[in-house]
């Protein structure tokens, strides 16, 4: 497809200096030695991590990202990371929605697509994540679930180039567990299609949709081949420089 495979990585709260930095460069000299690939390689460490990171990967084609940033440009909001700070140290993209957002922080939709809203006005890629829970899954709602975090979380007018969809299903966060390839096809192709109505069906086409949820060098070759999936948000995985790297190798 022309949709260019995005092996991203979301460090969560994990590492202190000298563990991102030594993962980040660890990865940036793979992807250089590499030369030419077929995906494109993202790390998003945590905030405070970013200068460190980005002094790491200098020179080399990594993308670096946030893993989250606030709905407004600035102002009385402690603890908190603009959109605008997030591109000013070197990002490309933030992650918004994550489902530890959520439920840590009660992210409704409203507040993700505003998110995702100032993470596009700032000229960073959103990461828009979205995924049921085990027990909507159980009651049959896995499809309902994610065709309204997709109504609900994404912006409009969004577009392709501005905008990618990660659908992590919550009970296969960090647990090991996944969905069948042929369950994350049918959701993957479920998104898309939900994505179309709000973005047409072109930009939809064109939309990079990952799948995250417990991805690993065992699993990655089988997700990644399937029609509908575009890549992956890689939690425990994207630690280790030899795992990210062998799951990259698997696009
Ligand atoms: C996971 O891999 O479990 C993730 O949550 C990635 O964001």
């Amino acid at each position: 497809t022309a949709r260019r495979t995005l092996i991203a990585g979301n460090w969560k709260m994990n590492g202190l200096s000298a563990d991102a930095k030594a993962l980040a460069g660890g990865l940036a000299e793979k992807l250089k030695a590499a030369g030419e690939v077929n995906f494109e390689m993202l790390v998003c460490p945590p905030a405070i991590m970013i200068p460190v990171v980005a002094a790491a990967i200098s020179g080399s084609t990594m993308q670096l990202g946030g893993q989250d940033n606030h709905m407004n440009e600035k102002g009385a909001h402690t603890g908190d990371t603009s959109a605008a700070m997030l591109k000013d140290a070197g990002c490309g993209y933030a992650i918004v929605g994550h489902s530890e957002r959520r439920t840590d922080h009660g992210e409704s939709d409203e507040v993700v697509k505003a998110k995702a809203a100032a993470a596009q006005a700032n000229g960073l890629v959103a990461v828009v994540c979205i995924g049921e829970t085990e027990a909507q899954r159980d009651a049959g709602k896995t499809l309902d679930v994610n065709g309204s975090q997709i109504a609900g979380s994404v912006p409009d007018g969004s577009t392709s180039a501005n905008t990618v969809i990660a659908y992590e299903p919550v009970w296969a966060i960090g647990t090991g567990r996944t969905p069948t390839s042929a369950e994350v096809q049918d959701v993957h192709a479920f998104i898309r299609a939900e994505l179309a109505k709000k973005i047409g069906q072109a930009e939809a086409d064109k939309t990079r949709i990952l799948y995250g949820g417990s991805m690993n060098p065992k699993n990655a070759k089988e997700l990644l081949a399937l029609a509908d999936v575009d890549g992956g948000l890689i939690g425990g995985a994207s630690l280790k420089v030899d795992d990210f790297w062998a799951v990259a190798q698997s696009a």
